[in-house]
């Protein structure tokens, strides 16, 4: 009875946009001490969230979470992942860059809908309520882990989730289930073989030998997590990025082949992915809560994405910047200001560099 059981929600995790999709047990996930030792080194940087002792025992222990959890339904979920030819140089221009995965609709939200829809379609099958946890992204469960185990893909140097004719361009999500569902076998292999391209790609340098990151100098912390000043020495390598990075999937041969035009609710807003940095610093607490209205983006808050506009047009060189960047240095906001001031630095010791005025 499972077998067809599974087939059925398997055809449904499909036809709501789910394009991987595999079962696992709630055993601990295999790779936990590498999670721990992560810890250890505090390589989570402000994430405390992931460092509290409650989470870190959830983790180890899914049934932590739902005691009666007798499988996990694990799903991805894609994106559009940039072209290489859309990928822009800082320098010069005064285009921003924003990671793939934040041009449309936040995933928050639409995976959340999506999988409160499969629980109700699997309680319909079974005619009766069944015990259930789902998450995506903010939950206390190590997601790439668990999808390695239900055979979705394996994890890259990158330590991203990769599917060998997928790429890695998709979120995933998990549904604990009080049910009995047969797991699907692991992804044994590991394809990423000699290949270091992210290792040698990544612009700050935090991808470890040891198959993690350093949050610490990762940009996507850097101009998502981060709450405070962006540290001075870490500025330049941002680029114009600002909102997360994509450097080290773009650079991962199995993305160019990866099949999938992404989830129409991830197809790019207005102005995105390249909006114009200028008028980005320019943009109002009320015009930036309206723009990104249920967009990832909201989660810097206007601050943050003013200070990450503002390490941008830094990096750009741009004089054209100077006046939008002078205006900035009378936000109220301190961290702000302290980032148009380095910013105006920037442009300021390249054009004594180069002779303009
Ligand atoms: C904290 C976090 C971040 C942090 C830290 C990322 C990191 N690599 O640790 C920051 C803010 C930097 C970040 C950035 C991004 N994130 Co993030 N993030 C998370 C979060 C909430 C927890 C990750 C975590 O626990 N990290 C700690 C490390 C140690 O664990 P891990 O990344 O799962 O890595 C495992 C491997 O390292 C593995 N491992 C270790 N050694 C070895 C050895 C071998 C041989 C093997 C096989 C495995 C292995 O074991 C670890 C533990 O299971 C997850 C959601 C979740 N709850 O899992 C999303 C998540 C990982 N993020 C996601 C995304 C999309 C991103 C970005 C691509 C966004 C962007 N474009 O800017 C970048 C990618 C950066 C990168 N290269 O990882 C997706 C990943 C999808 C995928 N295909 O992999 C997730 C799953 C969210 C989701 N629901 O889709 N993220
Ligand atoms: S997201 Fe960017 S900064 Fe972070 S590990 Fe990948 S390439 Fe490096
Ligand atoms: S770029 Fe190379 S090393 Fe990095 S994740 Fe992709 S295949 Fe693996």
């Amino acid at each position: 009875m499972n077998e067809t059981l599974k087939q059925t929600i398997l055809n449904e995790t499909h036809r709501l946009g789910f394009f991987l999709a595999g079962v696992t047990t709630p055993n601990p996930p295999p790779h936990l001490s590498a999670f721990e030792n992560w810890i250890t080194q505090g390589r989570q940087a402000s994430m405390n969230y992931l460092a509290d002792d409650r989470s870190c025992a959830r983790r180890a222990d899914p049934r932590l979470i739902l005691p009666e959890c007798k499988s996990i339904r694990v799903a991805a979920l894609p994106y559009a992942g940039p072209k290489p030819a859309s990928v822009k140089e800082s320098v010069g221009t005064i285009q921003a860059q924003i990671a793939s995965y934040a041009w449309g609709e936040d995933y928050h939200l639409v995976i959340s809908e999506r999988l409160k829809a499969l629980v109700k379609f699997i309680e319909e099958q079974l005619g009766h309520p069944i015990p259930n946890r789902w998450y995506t992204d903010t939950g206390p469960i190590l997601e790439r882990d668990l999808a390695q185990r239900a055979g979705l893909g394996w994890i890259g140097k990158n330590t991203c989730l990769i599917h060998p004719r997928q790429g890695s361009y998709f979120l995933l999500a998990e549904i604990l289930l009080g049910i009995e569902l047969e797991p699907d076998p692991p992804f044994q292999t590991d394809p990423c073989g000699t290949c270091t391209r992210c290792i040698d790609a990544c612009p700050t340098e935090c991808i470890l030998s040891d198959r993690t990151i350093d949050a610490r100098r990762c940009i996507s912390y850097l101009t998502i997590e981060l709450k405070d000043g962006i540290p001075a020495e870490l500025r330049s390598s941002i680029g114009n990025w600002i909102f997360g990075c994509d450097v080290c999937q773009t650079v991962c041969p199995w993305n160019r082949f990866a099949a999938s035009d992404g989830d129409p609710a991830f197809s790019p807003r207005d102005n995105i992915p390249h909006p114009n940095l200028i008028r980005e610093l320019e943009l109002t607490s009320e015009e930036f809560n309206r723009k990104f209205k249920n967009s990832p983006i909201k989660r810097t808050k206007h601050r943050g994405y003013l200070r990450n506009v503002a390490v941008a047009l830094g990096n750009s060189k741009a004089r054209d910047a100077l006046p939008a960047l002078k205006k900035a240095l009378n936000n109220p906001e301190p961290m702000v200001r302290q980032h148009a001031a380095w910013a105006l630095e920037q442009i300021d010791q390249s054009s004594q560099i180069t002779g303009s005025s």
